[in-house]
């Protein structure tokens, strides 16, 4: 055997034989309830037939790394809900985000408010998660340094791209941003009037880090890569928008958020490698985590729109919409989003061994078995739960507090 060679064969994202093999046994449906939950619960059941002939007759070259699927367009464009002046969206706005994917930006706190609030915000990103703290989960992926003294090492990345999630659950001003009707109400306008929180996240770039690459997503595949984190009635519907809060201004130079209108009526595949840090030290734009993915693109990134806000303004997105983030030139500006995941309440989230027992395993960030009991769902408007309903939780009363005592909104909070 060539040793040399062997040495310098990319590990697989995933494993044909195996992916094969769970594939027909996903797909014999009365079979299950006879397997054993750990063998049941790790077939590739989100995984169609277009994604495996994809990476099959690409010889493993082209992954989805989410669900493929296309959208439907809805019947009409008006609102789905009638709501507050300050924050209704015409017609042509519900149109105009239909016609490309996503929407703003808009205002969510003035400039100066948000600049008071973001070194909490600064310092509640470094904080030590207490949702995710490091002895909830194991990291089973490569120790090695980066090369590269702008990049993180691929356990580093793992861990604070993990300690970055879902912070809204323990802290109450930020909760508060996220409840604000700025965003629940131009969220049901555009989803309906039921609308749960289900995850957040801090998208830190400091300066000489490098930009987001462009990805798409609907379901979360990418965490288990075998069972979709989000399971909604029905893939072709909208169930899910992103509303990216610049809590720093966010300009072209210190890697404002992009987009390619119009992509999000269908998911593409990905060409997706593991991440070297030696082989990608030059190429900070493409990754994921562990890995390196890059979308087949063509002439679609010309019609790329650079999205510059201010801090306190905020974009909504269908995640199915093409979008990264440019890299951050600079040498003294910081820039931080956050991202906060609405969906309406028909959507089941996990599995339930992931719920339990077995945790979550991320895929792309090499971490496994993930306790997930300290994550609940914030119900942001309406009465419905839906399938999730024993993680749902009320909008906690320290966020309701702090939504009707600041942030410029007395009589905010909608029930
Ligand atoms: O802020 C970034 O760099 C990326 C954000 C993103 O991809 C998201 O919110 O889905």
């Amino acid at each position: 055997m060539n040793t040399a060679s062997a040495a310098q064969k990319p590990k697989r994202y995933v494993k044909a034989g195996p992916l094969v093999a769970g594939y027909v046994l996903s797909q014999m449906k009365p079979l299950h309830p006879l397997l054993p939950d750990h063998v049941r619960y790790s077939l590739p059941v989100s995984w169609n037939w277009k994604m495996l002939s994809t990476f099959l007759g690409s010889r493993r070259r082209r992954v989805y790394i989410d669900v493929h699927t296309k959208l439907d367009l809805p019947p009409g464009y008006q609102p789905a809900v009638k709501t507050d002046p300050r924050w209704a969206m015409s017609e042509a706005d519900i149109r105009n985000f239909w016609e490309r994917g996503f929407a703003g930006p808009f205002k969510l706190l003035e400039r100066e408010e948000m600049q008071e609030v973001a070194p909490r915000l600064w310092r509640l990103w470094e904080r030590e998660s207490r949702i995710y703290p490091p002895n909830s989960y194991k990291y089973v992926g490569s120790t090695a340094k980066s090369a590269d003294k702008t990049e993180l090492d691929n356990e580093t990345y793992a861990r604070k791209g993990l300690n970055a999630r879902d912070k809204h659950l323990e802290d109450d001003e930020l909760m508060a941003l996220y409840a604000h009707p700025a965003i629940a109400e131009r969220m049901a306008q555009l989803l309906g009037p039921d609308i749960l929180l289900w995850r957040s996240q801090f998208f830190p770039k400091y300066p000489g880090m490098g930009g987001t690459g462009w990805h798409q997503a609907t379901s979360y595949l990418n965490e288990t890569f075998r069972t979709a984190t989000l399971t909604p009635r029905n893939l072709r519907n909208l169930f899910q928008l992103t509303a990216w809060v610049a809590v720093s201004d966010s300009t072209v130079k210190n890697g404002c958020m992009r987009f390619i209108p119009g992509t999000h009526r269908e998911l593409l595949p990905m060409e997706v490698e593991e991440y070297d840090p030696v082989k990608h030290a030059g190429n900070k734009h493409d990754r994921f985590g562990t890995k390196v993915m890059r979308p087949a693109l063509g002439e679609l990134e010309k019609r790329a729109v650079n999205m510059e806000m201010k801090a306190g303004e905020f974009v909504i997105f269908s995640e199915r919409t093409m979008h990264g983030a440019l890299p951050n030139i600079t040498t003294d500006d910081a820039r931080l989003g956050m991202s906060a995941r609405y969906i309406v309440p028909d959507v089941k989230i996990h599995n339930p061994w992931v719920l339990g027992e077995g945790g979550l395993s991320i895929a792309y960030l090499q971490i496994k078995n993930l306790n997930l009991d300290r994550w609940k769902i914030i119900q942001l408007r309406g009465g419905k739960k839906g399938p999730m309903a024993d993680r749902v939780i009320p909008l906690p009363e320290g966020a309701r507090r702090c939504l009707a005592s600041g942030f410029g909104v007395r009589d905010a909070v909608t029930a």
